[in-house]
């Protein structure tokens, strides 16, 4: 069975395979951002969605408020106050040691035709998967009154997979290369009153591509029972990549795998 729905997406036949790519190209070279809407099969999205749920129990509890990691020029320029403006961060994190090894998450991260559309959507040579035990793909889990503040990510781009939505909120919203944005800008984009902000449209299924190193983004607060559960996938472009302890402490509040 093959884990992609190959009927939207005939990554095996060439052409097709092309004007995916291009089309994914161009809106990442326009947007930041390009949407891949029902990229999973049905099953295969079931499957993940059921282990994802069944492992929600072990995922770590996150409740932090935190500042938008200023990057690039923006990084000189930030004053004080703009510094000092912080964000909620609230959800619930699943380390990747704790998802089966063989599970349909894992084997979705590792599949060969995702990584290599990713690699080629991004005009990157060779992508490689995350050496890190803990953090290679993650699961965040997001209930009601939970949000994901404004931030930057550390990382070049985000590849996501939203297993499922809530019922209303949790919107990914992003303003596009504001790493050389002026700081009157910024602060218009944290007041939550910015032209310069989009809402990405994402449903269960879809894959995202994202460059959350040159983009403002967060997730809207959540409302309503249903949880939002969305698959965090990372790769690097050398092999061998593990992250820093302060970063596995600050999601997932531990540094070492859980033994199974
Ligand atoms: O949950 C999402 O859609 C985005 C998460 C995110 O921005 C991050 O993990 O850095
Ligand atoms: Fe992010």
């Amino acid at each position: 069975m093959s884990i992609v729905n190959t009927s939207l997406y005939p990554l095996s036949d060439a052409a097709r395979r092309a004007a995916i790519v291009e089309t994914a190209a161009r809106q990442l070279a326009e947007d930041g951002a390009a949407a891949f809407p029902d990229f999973v099969a049905p099953e295969a999205l079931a499957e993940m969605v059921a282990e994802a749920a069944a492992k929600f129990g072990s995922a770590h509890r996150r409740d932090q408020m935190l500042g938008f990691n200023p990057r690039g020029p923006l990084a000189d320029i930030a004053d004080e106050a703009l510094r000092n403006r912080a964000a909620p961060y609230s959800m619930w994190i699943l380390g990747s040691d704790l998802l089966e090894a063989d599970g349909a998450v894992q084997s979705f991260y590792r599949s060969p035709e995702l990584m290599a559309l990713v690699q080629d959507a991004l005009g990157i040579a060779r992508l490689h998967t995350t050496a890190d035990p803990l953090i290679n793909v993650n699961i965040t889990y997001m209930g009601a009154g939970d949000q994901h503040g404004w931030h930057f990510d550390d990382n070049d781009f985000v590849v996501s997979l939203l297993l499922q939505a809530p019922e209303t909120g949790g919107a990914f919203e992003y303003a596009p290369e504001v790493d050389t944005a002026p700081v009157e800008d910024i602060n218009a984009i944290l007041d939550g009153a910015s032209p310069r902000t989009r809402l990405q449209k994402v449903e269960a299924g879809t894959l995202l591509l994202f460059r959350g190193c040159r983009a403002l983004h967060r997730v809207t607060e959540v409302a309503g029972d249903k949880r939002r559960m969305i698959a965090l996938l990372s790769y690097h472009t050398e092999p061998g990549f593990v992250y820093a302890d302060s970063v596995k402490q600050n999601g997932l509040g531990r540094v070492s795998a859980i033994a199974a």
